[in-house]
C-alpha cells in the first residue's frame, strides 16, 4: 500500500514510475541490474519495515553499486524512527523520507530536478557534505480525498490473488489510542483523518471486480469513528457494492447496531488486539480495555454473525508465568465462545514508547539484529519470564494448529471429509505451491516447451508443465497436477498452444 501511494502521488505529478514487488517476485541483483538499464530511473525507492529493512538497504546498496548516479531513499514506519541511524550506517541511501511520502517525495523529485535546495523539503533526512540533515517535520496530509488512489496497476496483483490474499484499502489514517507497542498512532497521527465514504465506495466498488475473495480494510481502527462506519456501510449497501471484507477493531468501539450494519455491508471477520488476559498488563501497555468488554465484543459479532478473531501479545513489560497462563487461558475461553485467535511475541519496534523508554518497564530486549523483529519468536524477557516459557506458548498454539491441519488431511484421505471441509488444508498445499513457483519463476523459465515434449502423443498441458518442474518445485505430482487445475481453473493461470509449443503466463489483469 505504502508504495502504491508513492508511486500514485508521482504519477499524478507526471513522473514515470515502476514498482518491483519483491514480495511476489524473486529478488536478484540481476533482476534489479536489467530494470535499471531499461528503466534508467534518476531515482531508486524501498519501503520496509523492521524486520526486512535489511533486506531493503541491501537492494538500495545494489541500485547505488549498479548505477552510482541515481538518488536512493527509503520510507516506512521503521526508517521514520530511525532517519539518522539509517544513512550512518548505509552510506548507499541518499535520503529518508520520514513519515508520510506523498507530498515529500513529489517535491523531492522535483528538487532534483531543478536543482532546490532539499533543505525546504520537510520531512527528509540525507546527507550534504559529509553531514546528515533532517529537516523541519512534515505536517500530516490534512485531507486524504486529494490524494490519488494508490496505483494498484503497479502491482502483480493477479499473484496476490493466487495466494488467496486480500485486495488492502484505507479509509482513513489516524489512532487516537496509544498503546505502548504500537507505532501506528506515531506514523498517522492521533488525530484520524478520514477519505469520503463516495470516494470510498468509488474504489470498494472497483476492487470487488477484480477477482478478489476479500478486501481488507487496513485502516489502524476502521471503528474509531461511528458514523463514519456507518457511513461507508450505508454507502455500501445502498449501492449494492457486494464484496466480503474485514478490518481491525477494538472491543470498545463496537456494538451489536454497528456490527449488523457492518455485516449487513458485506463484513465477514473483524480482527481485535486483546493482547493479553491479564488486566493489570492491559492497563501497563496502555490498551484501555477490559476483559468484559472483550467478552461482550466476542458475543456482539457472534450475534451479528460475524467471525471474531483477537490477538494476544506474549512478552509485554510485566509478564509473569501467571499472567501468561491468564493470556492462554483467555484465549481458550475465546475459542470456545467462536472466536479464532493467534500469539505474537513482542517486538519493540523503533519509536514505541516501550522501545523509547524501556528504563520505565520490566522488560530487557535480547536482540537488536532487525531481522528478528518479526514477532513469531520472543526477543525480550521480564524478570519473570524467559523468553523460552514465551515460545513454548506459541509452539504449542502451532502444534495444535498443525494437528487440526493433520486431522483434514487424514479424514480427507478417507474420504470422510467433504471438499468445502478439507478446503483450508487443500488452500494452504495450493498457496505453497503457487507461492514456490513464484520464487523458483517455474513458469517464467519452464512455461514454454513442444506440445508433444518430443514424443509422438501430445502430453497436454498440465503434464508437460508438470515434468519440466521436476528438480525445481518439490512436490508430489499429484499435487502440482491438482494445484496447476486449480490455478488454470480459477484463471491464476493460463496458457496457449502456437505452432505446436504451450506458453504458460501469469495472468496479471483480472477482469
Ligand atoms: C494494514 C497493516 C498491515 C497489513 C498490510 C496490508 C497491506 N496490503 O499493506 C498486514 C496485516 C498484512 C500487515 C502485516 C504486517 N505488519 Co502491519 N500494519 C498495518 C497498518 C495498520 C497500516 C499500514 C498501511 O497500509 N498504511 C497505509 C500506507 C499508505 O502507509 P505506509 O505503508 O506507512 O506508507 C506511507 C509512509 O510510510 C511512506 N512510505 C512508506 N514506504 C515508503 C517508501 C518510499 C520510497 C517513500 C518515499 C515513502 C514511503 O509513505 C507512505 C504513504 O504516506 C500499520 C500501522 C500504521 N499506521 O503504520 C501496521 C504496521 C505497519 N505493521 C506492522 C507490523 C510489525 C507488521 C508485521 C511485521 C506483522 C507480523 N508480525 O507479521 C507484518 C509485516 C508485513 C510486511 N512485510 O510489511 C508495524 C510495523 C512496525 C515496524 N517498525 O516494523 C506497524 C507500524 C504497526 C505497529 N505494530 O506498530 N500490516
Amino acid at each position: 500500500m505504502g508504495l502504491a501511494c508513492i508511486a500514485a502521488a508521482l504519477e499524478s505529478a507526471g513522473i514515470e514510475v515502476k514498482i518491483l514487488d519483491c514480495v511476489v517476485f524473486p529478488y536478484t541483483r540481476q533482476f534489479l541490474e536489467q530494470t535499471i538499464a531499461q528503466f534508467d530511473p534518476h531515482c531508486v525507492g524501498a519501503t520496509a519495515v523492521t524486520m526486512n529493512v535489511d533486506e531493503a538497504v541491501s537492494v538500495l546498496r545494489d541500485a547505488k553499486n549498479i548505477a552510482p548516479g541515481i538518488f536512493t531513499l527509503i520510507g516506512g514506519p521503521h526508517v521514520s524512527f530511525r532517519a539518522q541511524e539509517t544513512l550512518q550506517t548505509a552510506p548507499e541511501i541518499d535520503a529518508v523520507v520520514i513519515g508520510e511520502g506523498e507530498e515529500t517525495v513529489v517535491e523531492l523529485a522535483d528538487a532534483l530536478h531543478t536543482g532546490k535546495p532539499l533543505q525546504a523539503i520537510r520531512g527528509l533526512a540525507y546527507r550534504e557534505n559529509h553531514t546528515i540533515k533532517i529537516t523541519e517535520p512534515r505536517p500530516l496530509i490534512a485531507n486524504l480525498d486529494r490524494l490519488p488512489e494508490p496505483a494498484r496497476h503497479h502491482i502483480a496483483l493477479g499473484r496476490y490473488r493466487a495466494l488467496g490474499l486480500p485486495i488492502s484499502i484505507t479509509t482513513s489514517r489516524g489512532c487516537p489510542y496509544s498503546c505502548i507497542f504500537c507505532v501506528g498512532r506515531k506514523m498517522v497521527g492521533s488525530k484520524i483523518r478520514y477519505r469520503s465514504p463516495a470516494k470510498i465506495v468509488d474504489e470498494l466498488a472497483r476492487l470487488s471486480n477484480l477477482g478478489f475473495h476479500q478486501i481488507n480494510i487496513a485502516d489502524d481502527l476502521f471503528t474509531a469513528s461511528k458514523q463514519h462506519c456507518l457511513a461507508v456501510c450505508d454507502e455500501l449497501i445502498q449501492r449494492g457494492v457486494k464484496i466480503p471484507w474485514t478490518s481491525f477493531a477494538r472491543v470498545d468501539t463496537v456494538s451489536p447496531e454497528l456490527l449488523q450494519r457492518m455485516k449487513t455491508a458485506g463484513c465477514t471477520a473483524v480482527s481485535f488486539g486483546v493482547e493479553s488476559g491479564s488486566p493489570e498488563i492491559l492497563k501497563r501497555i496502555r490498551k484501555g480495555i477490559s476483559l468484559d468488554q472483550v467478552f461482550a465484543a466476542v458475543a456482539m459479532c457472534n450475534h451479528a454473525g460475524i467471525t471474531p478473531q483477537a490477538s494476544f501479545i506474549l512478552g509485554l513489560p510485566g509478564e509473569t508465568p501467571n499472567t501468561l497462563q491468564a493470556t492462554v487461558d483467555m484465549a481458550d475461553r475465546l475459542k470456545q465462545l467462536g472466536a479464532l485467535h493467534g500469539f505474537h511475541l513482542l517486538a519493540p519496534f523503533p519509536g514505541t514508547e516501550v522501545r523509547e523508554n524501556i528504563h520505565r518497564y520490566d522488560l530487557q530486549i535480547l536482540s537488536n539484529d532487525w531481522k528478528d523483529y518479526h514477532a513469531n519468536r520472543a526477543i525480550v524477557r521480564t524478570a519473570a519470564v524467559s523468553p523460552e516459557m514465551m515460545n513454548a506458548v506459541v509452539k504449542a498454539w502451532e502444534h495444535q494448529f498443525n494437528l487440526w491441519l493433520d486431522n483434514i488431511k487424514q479424514g480427507r484421505e478417507k474420504g470422510e471429509m467433504t471438499a468445502a471441509e478439507a478446503w483450508p488444508l487443500t488452500h494452504l498445499e495450493h498457496t505453497v505451491l503457487l507461492y514456490d513457483l513464484m520464487m523458483k519463476q517455474g513458469v517464467e523459465t519452464q512455461g514454454l516447451f513442444r506440445q508433444n515434449g518430443g514424443s509422438t502423443a501430445d502430453y497436454g498441458a498440465i503434464h508437460g508443465l508438470v515434468d519440466r518442474l521436476k528438480g525445481i518445485i518439490h512436490q508430489p505430482r499429484d499435487q502440482m497436477i491438482h494445484t496447476l487445475a486449480y490455478a488454470l481453473d480459477r484463471g491464476y493461470l493460463s496458457y496457449t498452444l502456437r505452432n505446436g509449443y504451450y506458453q504458460w503466463n501469469w495472468n496479471n489483469f483480472l477482469q
